[in-house]
């Protein structure tokens, strides 16, 4: 897959008065790299349409289109991949049913979840959650900057931290060896999408310097 490091969710409860195709320009404008949607609520045909309005604007600026949970939408719009869960499909079969081009990466919580991704062709995983977070109802107890230690001196394929990552503790993330962050409420819920996204893009690109 192409290179990224900065990786925005919708989290539409976020921002309740606004219209999401205008937040998620927002975020890439301010150099946003992945756009994921994810809706945990909506009908299938209601993220169909969402997908299909999301799959345009990245197309438009040119920026990675995912799509969580859903495969059948990633692949009636034309995603570069999905985003699957340990209790979604498993690897090897969404991986049957994408094909070898798409994008799918992996939500992991542990070293062996990270380890396995990667020995069945995860294009990414997500290492998380890192802090506390409110975004995600099922989510288990915050894994640390411990766990982004391990799948550094271990794990060859990109990975994405996320989970309460706020512009007051990424340097923490950072530290820890992460290049790739990954966050919600931190973007969409934002007054100033752009601007918290710019402030993001040039503490990464800081980093990568270093
Ligand atoms: N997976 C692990 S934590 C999380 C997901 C989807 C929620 C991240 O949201 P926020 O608002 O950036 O903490
Ligand atoms: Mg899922």
């Amino acid at each position: 897959m192409r290179e990224f490091s900065l990786y925005a969710i919708t989290g539409e409860a976020f921002h309740p008065e606004r219209d999401l195709l205008e937040v998620m320009e927002e975020a890439i404008l301010g150099g946003v790299d992945i756009i994921q949607l994810r809706d945990k609520t909506s009908s299938k045909r209601d993220v169909l349409q969402k997908a299909k309005a999301l799959r345009e604007l990245t197309k438009k600026h040119d920026v990675m289109f995912i799509v969580n949970d859903h495969i059948d939408v990633a692949l009636a719009v034309d995603a570069d991949g999905i985003h699957i869960g340990q209790d979604d499909l498993p690897l090897a079969d969404a991986r049957k049913i994408m094909g070898q081009d798409k994008i799918i990466g992996i939500s992991t919580h542990q070293i062996e979840e990270a380890r396995e991704a990667e020995a069945g062709g995860a294009d990414y995983i997500g290492v998380g959650p890192i802090f506390h977070t409110n975004s995600k109802v099922d989510v288990v107890d915050p894994v640390t900057t411990n766990y982004i230690e391990q799948v550094v001196a271990e794990i060859k394929i990109p990975f994405v931290a996320i989970g309460g990552i706020k512009l007051h503790n990424v340097q923490q993330v950072i530290d820890a060896g992460a290049t790739r962050i990954c966050m919600i409420s931190e973007i969409v819920g934002a007054n100033d999408v752009k601007g918290v996204c710019e402030q993001f893009t040039s503490i990464l690109s800081e980093r990568v310097k270093r």
